[in-house]
């Protein structure tokens, strides 16, 4: 039969020109792979340390695999002090409390983001060199009004250059952060500044992330939150309690897959905890800003309604009990405590729910607990 015979001359060169070129593109993505967790001082892949993720860890459907993260700090490279502040910063997240700005003349708001290098606490002894804006993972907590003109300034402290991406904002191509394509990044030593008018369609709950190197940037730490409010203030919010839960990720031990989740900078069991009181009206607003991977965030203890996706309020509020959140998706959840208890709030993807060194029954990543008061 015709197509049993032996391959003709020109098809097995067609077939070897074929071979080499795909052996060349994936050494390519390789090279590529080092590069990136190499080419960012303290933040390469090159150190091992014990532990190659969690026990549960294939993934791949619903996370992709990136340039290689964050490396190792000693244990010691941080004072308990030190890390008592990081574990205050995140509690103060959680009750969103947010970034001064400076007054300039003519009443723009000016915000100073500084990305830098942090020694960043995670879990048990478990140090990481991480990029942070202002000394913190994730940066500081933004928060607009309508008619308000912002200027943010972008100071880079890091060894590579960077921007910053204002996820949902509608604002001009040149300040979206893309570098390359609409902005030069700010250089090692330099600045960019994000100056713009906010108008009532910003209102809601967004995130903000570097937008260079991004795989890489972004699960070192550089992300963070932005709520824009309406211009008045004399409206009474309908909420007791008000909450942000933002998810960041980190790839460690050479990871080359995020193995590291937090809400608002620590995994459990250093994730902050929220307490409200029976019959309160509580508004969480979630932001996944991890580069790579969905949650599926759920709440024990009844239902809940989403309101808000992505900064716009759902004319038809939806009852769930799992909450999906995409890359830079961010949601406003609402429920009424009815019942007294402590009430586990997490991912519904089982090995987020760990970290890379626990026993498969130990909490780590995406879990917390919301204490409801009689
Ligand atoms: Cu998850």
């Amino acid at each position: 039969m015709r197509w049993m015979r032996k391959p003709s001359k020109r098809w097995r060169l067609t077939a070897l020109v074929m071979v080499v070129v795909a052996a060349a593109l994936l050494g390519a993505r390789e090279a590529a792979r080092v590069q990136g967790g190499t080419g960012a001082a303290g933040v390469d892949g090159g150190a091992s340390h014990g532990g190659s993720g969690s026990a549960i860890g294939l993934n791949q459907t619903y996370c992709g695999a990136g340039v290689l993260g964050v490396t190792d700090a000693p244990t010691d490279a941080i004072s308990a002090a030190s890390r008592d502040q990081q574990d205050q910063t995140a509690v103060a997240l959680m009750h969103e409390q947010t970034m001064p700005p400076t007054l300039l003349p003519g009443g723009i708001k000016e915000f100073i983001l500084t990305a830098e290098p942090v020694i960043w606490h995670l879990y048990l002894d478990k140090n990481v060199h991480a990029w942070g804006y202002n000394g913190q993972v994730p940066g500081p907590l933004i928060r607009l009004r309508v008619g308000d003109t912002v200027r943010i300034v972008l100071r880079n402290r890091l060894p590579v250059p960077t921007t910053l991406h204002l996820q949902g904002l509608d604002i001009s191509p040149g300040l979206q952060g893309v570098p390359g394509i609409s902005q030069r990044p700010a250089p090692p030593g330099g600045s960019a500044v994000y100056q713009f008018r906010v108008t009532t369609e910003m209102v809601g709950t967004h995130a903000y992330f570097s937008d260079a190197q991004r795989d890489l940037q972004i699960d070192a730490g550089l992300h963070g939150v932005l709520i824009v409010d309406w211009a008045s203030s004399t409206a009474q919010s309908p909420h007791a309690v008000d909450a942000l839960f933002e998810i960041g990720a980190f790839k460690v031990d050479a990871s080359p897959m995020e193995n590291v989740f937090t809400l608002d900078g620590k995994p459990a069991p250093e994730a902050p905890q929220l307490t409200v009181h029976i019959g309160d009206l509580v508004r969480l607003r979630l932001v996944n800003n991890s580069a790579e991977c969905y949650h599926a965030m759920h709440l024990h203890g009844g239902t809940f309604w989403l309101v808000d996706e992505d900064g716009h309020p759902l004319k038809h509020p939806l009852e769930m009990n799992v909450i999906s959140l995409a890359p830079a998706e961010t949601a406003d959840i609402e429920f009424v405590a009815r019942n007294p208890g402590t009430w586990m709030f997490h991912c519904h993807i089982m090995d987020h729910m760990m970290n890379p060194d626990d026993n498969v029954d130990d909490m780590g990543g995406l879990v917390t607990y919301i204490h409801i008061e009689g």
